[in-house]
């Protein structure tokens, strides 16, 4: 392999073994591993006290030219990495010009290039986005705008990017409304608002199909940060929003683990609330810190969190047009670029043994034994009755009378039991 960016050649696994098979299907089907443009080619390290610390223009020499350099960096990271997919916005794979048309030229320019290369390299597009919260224009929102103007230049970025996603052969678009909350409600018209959010959605899934889109569109909740209040607080929140706009049948949601913690959920809750309306799709796969509130990016290095998130994946039936997407960073202080391999490393092995320690959990069977029995009631008549929507308030009180003794029908639930199996099924 041409070698021009990293110092390493192949990177060496613990746990991750691509082909290997786990439950009838290879593991890099399973956990689908993504690398996210902005913050691996484009995130220099700046923070608010700080500018950036390593230079991301690899090598370019003009805006078109370093942007080119920026795919042949993705190009042999991936290979490095032995990974198929990417994600990106708009504004991270081309030069922005001075109009929009010149920055949809930019985006032909450099997505011809990336198209050329995808195919040389064998790479993968797993989702496309608009970057509609960096730019000025976006400070009030972008599809929540209180400014009609701004409105119809957010629809004409996310059009481009549709049609940038569609020619790189996308499974998916993703919308993370960085903008689209509120500060405060005595300058904010939330019904109006969200109204004009939802028919931005429907204008999206109408042209992504006219122009042969075929995969999922997502959205991905975010309770706070940048705006105190985001419109797509939880999985909750996002569900009833598409239930009640009718958008259930092309949206699902991309699950960003930090952001289920902003939220005060786990990981896993957010997942399961996904699961269980069916709208799981995809996931940001990152971690935050336990002592820090806000939304740090760091790659994922905790087994107990990828056991129990790809728990979940499995639950869910695995992943179809989704995957797992790294939205992580190198902290600020690994100032080199062969920390990206080593943050990818980390991140990939977590995952690796957190699908292998799903498996064993469900092979293992106590836990799902547990929760079964602690259900069982409802298999009984009354259970099922009750399930088949036949009993009313006045027969369950019937009931109720006649079966004073509720209390031993009650068990335990047993958490600490629980915790002791999985920590005794992980480290057999
Ligand atoms: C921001 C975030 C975004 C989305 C894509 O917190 O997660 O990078 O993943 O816009
Ligand atoms: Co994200």
């Amino acid at each position: 392999m041409n070698r021009k960016f990293f110092t390493c050649e192949k990177a060496q696994y613990r746990w991750y073994n691509p082909n290997e098979i786990i439950m009838g299907k290879e593991m890099k089907d399973h956990l689908k591993f993504a690398v996210s443009y902005w913050h691996t080619l484009c995130s220099e390290g700046a923070d608010m006290f700080g500018r950036g610390v390593l230079d991301k223009s690899f090598g370019g020499k003009d805006p078109i030219d370093i942007y080119k350099c920026k795919v042949d960096a993705l190009m042999e990271l991936m290979n490095i990495l032995s990974i198929d997919y990417f994600c990106f916005h708009d504004a991270d794979i081309a030069p922005e010009g001075k109009t929009l048309k010149e920055t949809n030229y930019n985006l032909d320019v450099i997505s011809d290039y990336m198209q050329e290369q995808m195919s040389k390299n064998g790479k993968k597009l797993l989702w496309g986005t608009a970057n509609c919260f960096n730019h000025p224009r976006y400070m009030h929102g972008a599809g929540t705008s209180p400014y009609v103007d701004v409105y119809a230049y957010a629809a004409a970025q996310i059009k481009k990017a549709l049609e940038v996603t569609v020619k790189l052969g996308g499974n998916g678009y993703v919308f993370w409304g960085g903008r689209e909350g509120y500060e405060t409600l005595l300058n904010t018209d939330m019904a109006l608002e969200l109204d004009n959010m939802a028919r931005l959605l429907h204008m999206a899934v109408d042209y992504g199909r006219k122009i042969g889109f075929k995969g999922d569109f997502y959205i991905e909740p975010k309770p706070k940060e940048p705006t105190k209040h985001q419109y797509d607080f939880d999985s909750s929140t996002v569900a009833g929003f598409l239930q009640k706009y009718d958008l259930t049948k092309d949206f699902k949601l991309n699950i960003e683990a930090n952001h289920a913690t902003l939220a005060g959920h786990t990981f896993e809750h957010e997942l399961t609330v996904a699961r269980i309306n069916g709208l799981f799709g995809s996931i940001d796969a990152n971690t935050g810190d336990s002592l820090l509130g806000w939304d740090t990016d760091q790659f994922p290095t905790n087994v107990y969190d990828t056991t129990m998130c790809m728990l979940e994946v499995l639950r869910a039936g695995g992943f179809t047009n989704g995957g797992l997407n790294f939205d992580a960073k190198a902290r600020r202080g690994s100032c080199a670029l062969d920390d990206i391999v080593d943050s990818y490393v980390a991140g990939i092995d977590a995952f690796a043994l957190g699908l292998k320690n799903a498996v064993k959990i469900i092979e293992d069977g106590r836990i799902d034994e547990f929760k079964n029995n602690r259900y069982s009631s409802w298999n009984t008549s009354l259970g099922l009755s009750i399930r088949n929507d036949s009993e009313t308030l006045e027969s369950l009180a019937k009931y109720a009378e006649e079966n004073a003794d509720v209390m031993k029908s009650i068990g335990s639930g047993r958490q600490e039991y629980l915790e002791n199996t999985i920590n005794d099924i992980l480290f057999k």
